[in-house]
């Protein structure tokens, strides 16, 4: 940052994080639990959490938007690029989208431009320490440009996929790609 805080528009700064879990807290068994990536790959991989905490590249310091308003600043992220994670598989050249599962079978989706950005991770800790329950133990989305309801807790699947699908909040009007600064808040 530049010294001035940008804000992006219409949002407003709180100092703790609002959880949501709008389909409930799922039960995590972190010894059975893996991520797949899969669809139109030539390379379906699973990672258990002990390869993804071996994998983890990505350590920085961004804020977090809510399509609600709300903002928290200066948080410490870190985990595995998901450009690492998505290349591994070896997406078909016709891949435009990244639709995703969580445990609790919360879906959303982000193209693929957004999920190649050198910032975009499977976060598995914040601040320092590794993602409690209820912030999306073992690994959740970021992606510090996108809105929050991008940044899926208790990720299960990540599927690349040529074509759209909505995930739970788009179906429901929300935007495809979700732009903090452009404020891509809603399709229409
Ligand atoms: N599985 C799951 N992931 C989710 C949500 C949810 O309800 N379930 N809510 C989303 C929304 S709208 C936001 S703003 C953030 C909130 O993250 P937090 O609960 O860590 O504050 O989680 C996102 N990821
Ligand atoms: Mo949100």
């Amino acid at each position: 940052m530049d010294g001035s805080r940008h804000v992006p528009p219409g949002q407003k700064i709180i100092p703790n994080f609002i959880i949501y879990r709008i389909l409930g807290q799922p039960n995590i068994d972190v010894q059975s639990w893996t991520l797949k990536v899969k669809g139109e790959v030539e390379r379906e991989m699973t990672y258990t959490y002990e390869d993804l905490l071996k994998l983890a590249d990505v350590s920085y310091v961004e804020d977090f938007h809510c399509v609600t308003g709300w903002s928290v600043e200066n948080v410490r992220w870190e985990g595995v690029s998901l450009r690492k994670l998505i290349e591994a598989s070896k997406p078909r050249d016709t891949v435009k989208w990244v639709y995703v599962l969580s445990v609790d079978n919360y879906t959303t989706i982000i193209p693929i431009e957004d999920a190649l950005h050198e910032k975009a991770i499977l976060a598995l800790k914040i601040n320092g320490k590794p993602l409690t329950l209820e912030q999306g133990f073992p690994a959740r989305i970021f992606i510090p440009h996108l809105y929050g309801w991008k940044s899926a807790k208790w990720v299960s699947e990540i599927t690349l996929l040529s074509y759209y699908k909505d995930g739970y909040w788009e179906a429901l009007g929300y935007h495809e790609r979700g732009n903090v600064w452009n404020e891509e808040r809603f399709k229409w």
